[in-house]
């Protein structure tokens, strides 16, 4: 495998314009394991094939120097024999640029919606492999596989098992089974993220690859690796696990914390940490959704919310603690700071792909009424402006007046794993939609590139 991954780094530095172009192979913006391997392990399958006109390679959807924060990752990485320098990231591989030279084909793996940012690379989607809600049009010329299991590495490891089982060895086996294994919470069913489709596949990589780690003890020292966040700064344990999401002015970041809110809330200079964060970042919201056991055992969720904007932050926190569809089950906890309301979340299934879409719900309604209203000026959704700054820290983004809540806070266990739903709505201009039909209509005769 490593020799494989070391040629699509090769493959790449030769890539000209006359080249026939990569067919990469991508995770979701999280880039967490399940991310990683399914992109590894998919493009090596992919590779085997004998009728792939472009190179299958796979990308990593982060910055190279993102990587070291995926603790977990590194960790399988190296226990597998697997280095780093061998890995591909998306600051080193020019999509967009191969996509308008025609020399991109892209399979979807851990997500089925590109991020706004990446929509125009759409028509050069040619399969998607993903255990997250549906949210994208059937196209006869881009099959789906969308199955609700507990890991994405299931699916691939299953359709390697069905179509080209001599490519499993020992290396990409423990890719996939660490991997399911970290996604099922060791297959507990109380943890409720393991389907029967999860156990089957990993019973079946433990018969084929007896020497495998053992189960319990591997998931262990992959957890310990995950939660391993010593060290990190606020801001580092916010990119940890991050998904971003907007809709109209909304921006906002929904960062997985491993830890305890209460430690999370002690870190000194907690709110202006968070406040940078959105300067830094142009976010002007943030949820903070820490995962901690007690005793080692039962998962507990907390939630915080942070806007310098109290109008942000109060229209978030009441469309959480609202919602049905789950009902997280909040319960407000005290807060140190005016800008953050902090929240049990009684509701300890409810990871962030559960909360995901609950906030995409929020953020399209909120846009809706936007749009009817006809003037964001009008609705007093536009943050602080007019108001009192009044206590507001200085952040310099919005003013925003406090009035900290509690809120309620998240559910536990490692559930929290990445879910590709976020990249809110795309934003459709006039000129984009007119500029992407022209490109739709130019792609056309490669449209069916692959596969
Ligand atoms: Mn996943």
């Amino acid at each position: 495998m490593e020799a494989y991954l070391r040629s699509c780094r090769d493959v790449l530095k030769a890539c000209s314009k006359n080249s026939p172009g990569l067919h990469v192979v991508m995770g979701n913006e999280a880039c967490d394991m399940d991310s990683m391997v399914s992109a590894l392990t998919f493009a090596y399958f992919l590779s085997k094939s004998l009728d792939c006109k472009r190179m299958p390679v796979p990308v990593l959807n982060i910055p190279r120097a993102e990587f070291p924060l995926h603790s977990d990752s590194t960790f399988l990485l190296r226990e597998t024999g697997l280095s780093q320098d061998c890995l591909l990231f998306r600051d080193e591989v020019d999509l967009h640029g191969l996509h308008k030279n025609k020399q991109l084909t892209l399979t979807l793996v851990d997500h089925n919606v590109l991020p706004s940012a990446d929509s125009e690379l759409e028509d050069a989607v040619v399969e998607v492999i993903d255990h997250h809600l549906l949210q994208r049009p059937t196209s006869p010329s881009c099959p789906i596989t969308v199955e609700p299991v507990g890991s994405c590495a299931t699916l691939v490891t299953e359709r390697i098992a069905q179509k080209a089982p001599e490519v499993l060895d020992q290396q990409v086996a423990q890719l996939l089974y660490g991997t399911i294994i970290l996604d099922c919470v060791n297959m507990a069913p109380e943890a409720g993220k393991v389907t029967p489709k999860d156990s089957q596949y990993a019973v079946f990589l433990e018969k084929r690859f007896p020497k495998l780690p053992k189960r319990g003890a591997l998931f262990q020292s992959l957890q310990n690796a995950k939660f391993d966040v010593s060290g990190l700064s606020t801001e580092q344990m916010l990119l940890k696990d991050m998904k971003a999401a907007s809709g109209g002015d909304l921006k906002l970041a929904v960062s997985v914390i491993y830890m305890t809110l209460e430690a999370f809330l002690q870190r000194r200079g907690l709110q202006q940490d968070l406040c940078e964060f959105c300067h830094n970042h142009n976010y002007n919201l943030v949820v903070a959704m820490t995962i901690s056991f007690i005793d080692n055992k039962q998962p507990l969720r907390q939630l915080a919310v942070y806007s310098s904007s109290t109008v942000y932050r109060e229209e978030m926190s009441k469309a959480l603690e609202k919602a049905k569809n789950p009902s997280l089950d909040l319960k407000p906890m005290s807060s140190p700071y005016p800008d953050v309301k902090a929240f049990i979340q009684g509701n300890t299934l409810a990871s962030r792909k559960k909360v995901m879409p609950i906030i995409a719900d929020f953020l399209k309604e909120r846009e809706r009424k936007v749009y009817q209203s006809g003037n964001i000026e009008d609705l007093d959704l536009d943050d602080d402006s007019n108001q009192d700054q009044s206590d507001s820290q200085q952040c310099p983004e919005d003013a925003g007046i406090e009035d900290d809540g509690q809120v309620p806070p998240t559910p536990m266990n490692s559930l929290v794993e990445g879910c590709p739903l976020d990249n809110g709505l795309p934003k459709i201009s006039p000129e984009v939609l007119v500029e992407k039909v022209t490109k739709m209509a130019s792609m056309e005769d490669t449209s069916s590139e692959g596969q």
